[in-house]
């Protein structure tokens, strides 16, 4: 490039065809191009003269033949800049057509190629033809029109162009007449191309402003060829002075539309080429939007929230992304706002999409965690909720309640700018929670049915022998109790845990499961306990009888001491009392010395039970309290009425059977308190008035009846009757009256 002649001309394209895209760049550097600017280019043979015309009308420096070697010179396209022309214009020279180089080659492309891309480029293209070809059939600018014609249907959107046909060595022939058979000429050509069906009836004035001019024999009439060379620049001066061919877009452009036509003609022969503002737009808005994608790629936030997402929910990403994506859009719609509306729209369209794909993965990142976390907090919130309700209640409240939650955690990751659905995520939460559900109903009936077993296997190992127990009532029976409870209980323990094992539950349900197991066995204990406790003044005297008889059989020579037995039989049932009225699984109870002290010295309660039970003191047990310590005064005291009853009985009996032998019965008024010594059972009847209510009971029942068989034996060994009266002392009577009316508050334990 010789920069002292400041027309920089440049081979752009080289004779292969190939673009040479730094020499370019450093062509448009030079030149500085600003608007308006005007591209003129010229068609037409090899060796016409077209350079030499050029370089007259331009003052550019384009190479020129050699009149001695007479070869080709220009190869490819060249461009230079117009020295003597304003405003700024390109000048573009062409290799030419018909060249015997190509010809040779059969290489008709590439001047079919540089005519489009001449056509594609320029706003003025001069036709160079030879004023001999006028008029005739074969002459050298026929095929040349033609081939422009038809490149020019490939256009799609063409500008209107300037045609100016420069008629080289004029004759003497009047310019008008050429112009008209030119004329002529150019229109059948024209109707000839074969044309597109929506072009069929386009005249060709629609795309061309043709315009024409002669030139005197460059060789022969320089001067007069210099001339009209000097008219012809002055007509271009006039008609060039306008806004520049390429209307609102800028020159700065001219160097990447060049480029991508080239790039395009030379992809595709057939390409439909957009106009040079189509072509510079869709490059342009493509470079903005690239430089769009990168900034939004580079930004710290987006770095952040990608990375971020990777391994948890992002709050607020919704409203993030849609914050990034909003502002990449608005800059690049302030950016190419200058660019057609049509691509404009179209490239926004593609940045959308672009900036969609980059987000998606972070989206459905997001989404997964999300739809984890919630499914996660669900089998929580699931869980608490089986505790206090029931199980379809909980897993229709929890179910709907975490959706709803999800949705609303949806509308906080939606991205405005693109409309991806939630759905999929959704149902596939839904059918997640519907499994889990599932998969809880069928684990708790499971192993509501390994409990419920391990639980039986329990009950049936300390029901009973608990019960034995308690009712054997020995000074250790809480220690015995405890001992079965506990080895019982992790003998059962165990078999749940094994029994649990196939059905992998977490450690804190097992660890659930068998304290349940453990509660139910102590539940059980205590329980029995209770049914003891409300039964424990009818025993207390059923033991007292049992022992009572046993201790009478053991009297040797008739003498009894009845006082002693009744002491002793006492002692035992106090032991009953004492075991029944404290459940005693947690650490030692009170001892038995001090319950003793509690019953025999204290009578605060014997005489008014009910009043005592509203004192304040009694609200305020000890835990495992059964019976309360005045209750158990009262019990006592009402059970000792009994012992008395009986002691006296005996006593009575004895005496009678002293005085009068046996047979005499002795009937109080009302009462039923009586002995009834029947031979040859012996047996000694006493019923208490306050149960005459139930007649059969008096008679049959073992609760009130005292053998005096022993005692018969005993007196029979000495010499006496058995047959004799009891009575009850008028006192006695009197004093198991007044407490008739508290039998019914002792059967409440
Ligand atoms: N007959 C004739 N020859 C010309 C004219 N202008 C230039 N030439 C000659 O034609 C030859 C080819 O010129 P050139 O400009 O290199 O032709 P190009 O290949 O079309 O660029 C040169 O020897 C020129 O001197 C002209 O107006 N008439
Ligand atoms: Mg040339």
């Amino acid at each position: 490039m010789q920069m002292e002649d400041h027309c920089f001309a440049t081979q752009i394209i080289g004779w292969d065809g190939v673009l040479d895209i730094p020499k370019f760049d450093e062509f448009t550097k030079h030149v500085k191009l600003n608007d308006p600017y005007c591209v003129v280019s010229i068609l037409g043979p090899q060796s016409s003269g077209k350079s030499t015309l050029l370089n007259h009308l331009f003052g550019t420096n384009f190479q020129e033949m050699n009149i001695e070697q007479r070869s080709q010179t220009t190869k490819g396209v060249w461009l230079a800049k117009a020295k003597n022309i304003g405003p700024c214009t390109l000048v573009m020279d062409l290799e030419g057509t018909d060249g015997m180089e190509r010809a040779d080659r059969d290489d008709t492309a590439f001047e079919n190629q540089t005519a489009l891309f001449a056509l594609a480029v320029s706003d003025v293209v001069l036709i160079n033809m030879s004023c001999k070809d006028i008029g005739r059939e074969q002459g050298g600018s026929r095929p040349l029109l033609k081939t422009i014609f038809q490149v020019l249907m490939k256009l799609f959107d063409p500008r209107k162009k300037t045609m100016l046909f420069v008629i080289r060595d004029k004759s003497k022939t009047p310019f008008e007449s050429l112009v008209s058979s030119l004329q002529t000429d150019i229109l059948k050509i024209w109707e000839c191309v074969p044309k597109p069906q929506d072009q069929r009836s386009t005249n060709i004035n629609d795309f061309f402003n043709l315009q024409f001019e002669s030139l005197s024999n460059y060789e022969h009439q320089e001067d007069s060829f210099k001339e009209e060379v000097s008219g012809l620049r002055s007509r271009f001066q006039k008609s060039i002075g306008h806004a520049g061919p390429s209307g609102n877009f800028p020159a700065s452009d001219f160097s990447v539309s060049t480029k991508e036509m080239w790039k395009l003609i030379k992809e595709d022969k057939d390409l439909d080429l957009p106009s040079h503002k189509v072509m510079v737009a869709r490059v342009r808005c493509w470079q903005i939007g690239s430089a769009k994608v990168s900034s939004f790629t580079a930004d710290e936030e987006w770095k952040h929230c990608e990375e971020a997402v990777q391994n948890d929910c992002v709050p607020g990403f919704g409203k993030k992304i849609s914050g990034l994506f909003l502002r990449c859009l608005s800059e690049y719609d302030k950016e190419s706002i200058y660019y057609d509306e049509g691509v404009r729209t179209l490239e926004r369209q593609q940045l959308v999409s672009r900036i969609s794909q980059l987000v998606h993965p972070a989206y459905i990142s997001l989404m997964k965690h999300f739809l984890n976390g919630t499914l996660k907090e669900f089998k929580e919130s699931f869980h608490e909720a089986l505790k206090i309700e029931e199980f379809r209640v909980a897993a229709h409240a929890c179910a709907q309640s975490f959706l709803h939650k999800f949705r609303k955690g949806c509308e906080d990751a939606t991205i405005q700018q693109v409309k991806w659905d939630p759905a999929t995520f959704e149902d596939k939460l839904k059918h997640a929670i519907d499994a889990h559900v599932e998969s809880v109903r069928v684990l708790k009936r499971k192993v509501a049915d390994i409990c419920g077993r391990s639980q039986g296997r329990l009950t049936r190992a300390l029901a009973e022998p608990v019960k034995e127990f308690l009712r054997s009532a020995r000074y250790n029976t809480w220690e015995v109790i405890k001992t079965l409870l506990v080895s019982e209980t992790i003998a059962a323990a165990a078999d749940l845990k094994n029994d649990l094992s196939d059905l992998e539950l977490d450690d804190g349900t097992v660890k659930e499961l068998l304290s349940r197991l453990r509660n139910h066995g102590r539940s059980l204990v205590e329980s029995k306990a209770k049914e003891e406790a409300k039964t424990i003044s009818i025993r207390m005297k059923d033991r007292l009888t049992i022992l009572f008889n046993a201790d009478m059989s053991r009297v040797r020579n008739g003498k009894v001491d009845i006082q002693a037995i009744a002491e002793s039989a006492r002692d035992e049932c106090m032991m009953m009392l004492w075991i029944i009225s404290t459940i005693w699984l947690d650490g030692d109870g009170d001892t038995f010395e001090n319950f003793r002290s509690l019953l025999v010295l204290d009578k605060s309660c014997q005489l008014d039970p009910l009043a005592s039970i509203s004192r304040k003191k009694e609200l305020i047990l000890k835990a495992g309290t059964l019976i309360s310590p005045d209750n158990c005064k009262f019990l006592w005291s009402q059970f000792m009425v009994h012992v008395d009853c009986i002691v006296t009985l005996v006593l009575h009996a004895e005496t009678n059977f002293r005085n009068f032998g046996w047979g005499t019965k002795i009937h109080n008024e009302r009462g039923t308190v009586r002995l009834n010594c029947v031979s040859p059972s012996w047996r000694l009847r006493f019923s208490p008035p306050w149960t005459s209510r139930d007649r059969r009971h008096d008679h049959v029942s073992p609760r009130f009846i005292v053998s005096t068989r022993p005692l018969q034996r005993a007196w029979s060994r000495a010499g006496r009757s058995p047959y004799a009266p009891v009575a009850l002392s008028p006192q006695r009577l009197s004093y198991v009256a007044q407490h008739k009316r508290n039998d019914h508050f002792a059967s409440t334990f």
